[in-house]
């Protein structure tokens, strides 16, 4: 065990190397290594400022299973879940209120790696906020609550590396492997928009910025 999470912080050191570089994993899906390692304290700062409205929770899915991974939302629509099933909607349901507004620093970022990445105008009206503890997981699902599918998503990682997967146009078709770590960025656009994706569970460790967790962001024009 102990070897292993030497292996692990020293595979996330050599991720947190590529910070600058850019790398295309499919047609339309761009991962830019690093993207938000300078904005990244601003980020978690606005995230502690919208959680502090709009708690993270733990949602249910409409088969009635707790989910592992804990979410809020910012932005004019944010992403719900529970015994009726998935959908957007403009009232957090644990306060009737509207969702905390969308940071400038979100906004900013989500325009500016969407651009980098081919996507110029990129105009997200939420950001879905995903909390891993260690043992979260996110299994294989494709996003297609949002209106239009032309618009791309794009992703944030921010604290505790993870193991992405990266699937195919079907749930069947096998997944890579895509480690992840504090400050990258992935704009999931065109072609790859409708893969199948999920998260492995979270191995334990400590980040100094937010300790036993891995924040992720995802930006999305769903309306
Ligand atoms: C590939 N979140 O919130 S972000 C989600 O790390 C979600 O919390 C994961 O999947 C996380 O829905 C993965 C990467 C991601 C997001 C959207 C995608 C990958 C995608 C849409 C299409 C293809
Ligand atoms: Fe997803």
């Amino acid at each position: 065990m102990t070897l292993n999470l030497f292996a692990a912080d020293e595979e996330a050191a050599l991720l947190q190397q590529q910070a600058g570089t850019r790398e295309a994993l499919a047609p339309g899906a761009v991962l830019l290594r690093g993207f938000a390692l300078d904005g990244a304290p601003a980020l978690l700062q606005a995230v502690d400022g919208i959680a502090a409205h709009a708690p993270f929770r733990h949602l249910e899915t409409p088969g009635g299973q707790r989910m592992s991974v804990a979410m809020t939302n910012s932005g004019p629509l944010g992403w719900i879940s529970d015994r009726s099933g998935y959908r957007y909607g403009r009232a957090d349901p644990l306060s009737g209120r509207p969702w905390p507004p969308l940071p400038a620093v979100f906004a900013t970022l989500a325009r500016t790696a969407a651009e980098a990445a081919g996507f110029a105008g990129f105009a997200p009206d939420a950001c879905l906020i995903n909390r891993y503890a260690p043992g979260a997981r996110l299994s294989l699902h494709q996003d297609k609550d949002e209106r239009d599918h032309g618009h791309p998503i794009v992703s944030v990682s921010l604290g505790l590396p993870a193991v992405f997967l990266f699937g195919g146009d079907a749930r069947a078709d096998k997944a890579q492997r895509i480690p992840l770590v504090h400050g990258d960025v992935v704009v999931w656009g065109g072609p790859a928009r409708l893969r199948y994706h999920g998260v492995m569970p979270l191995a334990e460790a400590e980040h100094p910025l937010t300790g036993a967790c891995r924040i992720n962001l995802t930006f999305r024009k769903a309306g």
